[in-house]
């Protein structure tokens, strides 16, 4: 019943915006933070917590064992997309989707076919020399014997990708914003919407069409007009 209306919101729709988080990967293999079995309750050989690893100031304190900690936790160079991410690659190719807004670095809406993806946190696959700014792809770096160091300056490499405590591109943020403001439906999947500013984004869509599909509840569930909680990949899959 409430997937028959999710699919009569989307059959009647040809501006639909989806923001997603990490749940949309999950059933690709990636964990994500907060769930059961996600990264932030998984025990970790340092003293620190996942949120003080991943910020800024550790970055620079402690970057060897940032290292350590996100290429064994965060890259996953092998994950395939899953149905979610085909599907709203589908709805994209069909006219109907207009925009990708992701919390999520793990290239996977790209890999299944998705051309409008805003990354709001930045990708695992770009990565740049802090002194001298020269690119490095995730493969140049991924094998590196402790921290990646820049083979023209020697200058430490940074993931191109929002650490607590980072900005986010004002340019992605002003597109995601933009699309947002301007659909006509708006699908939430995958997100605790707890991680900000990325969350405050659903308060820029102005419609009556908001829907959220979740395993879990979030604070934006008594705001929409559809919220379900199942696996996003099951609720796509019987969908379309
Ligand atoms: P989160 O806080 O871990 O929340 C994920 C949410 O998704 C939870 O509420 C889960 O209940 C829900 N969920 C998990 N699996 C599914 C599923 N199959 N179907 C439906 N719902 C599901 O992650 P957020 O994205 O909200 O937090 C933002 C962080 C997570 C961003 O900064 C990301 O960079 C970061 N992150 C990204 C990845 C990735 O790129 N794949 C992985 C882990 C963390």
């Amino acid at each position: 019943m409430i997937y028959d209306e999710l699919k009569s919101i989307i059959d009647n729709s040809d501006n639909i915006v989806f923001l997603g988080g990490a749940g949309v990967s999950t059933e690709s293999g990636i964990p994500d933070f907060r769930s059961a079995d996600g990264l932030y309750n998984t025990k970790i050989k340092y003293g620190n917590s996942p949120e003080e690893i991943i910020s800024h100031s550790y970055f620079m304190a402690h970057t060897d064992t940032f290292y350590d900690y996100y290429f064994n936790n965060m890259v996953y160079m092998d994950a395939k997309p899953n149905v979610a991410h085909f599907a709203l690659a589908k709805l994209e190719k069909a006219g109907k989707l207009k925009a990708v807004v992701t919390q999520n670095i793990d290239n996977l809406h790209q890999l299944a076919g998705s051309q409008n993806v805003l990354e709001l946190h930045g990708s695992v696959y770009r990565n740049y020399c802090m002194s001298c700014g020269e690119f490095y792809p995730l493969k140049d770096i991924i094998n590196s014997d402790g921290v990646p160091r820049c083979k023209k300056c020697g200058g430490i490499i940074k993931p191109d990708v929002v650490l607590y405590e980072e900005p986010l591109d004002n340019d992605v943020w002003d597109k995601a914003y933009k699309a947002i403001s301007e659909a006509d439906v708006l699908i939430v999947g995958g997100t605790s919407l707890v991680v900000y500013p990325a969350a405050s984004l659903v308060s820029a869509y102005r419609g009556d069409k908001l829907v959220l599909i979740n395993k879990g509840e979030t604070t934006y569930d008594s705001l929409a007009k559809l919220a379900i909680h199942d696996s996003i990949g099951r609720v796509f899959q019987d969908i379309m």
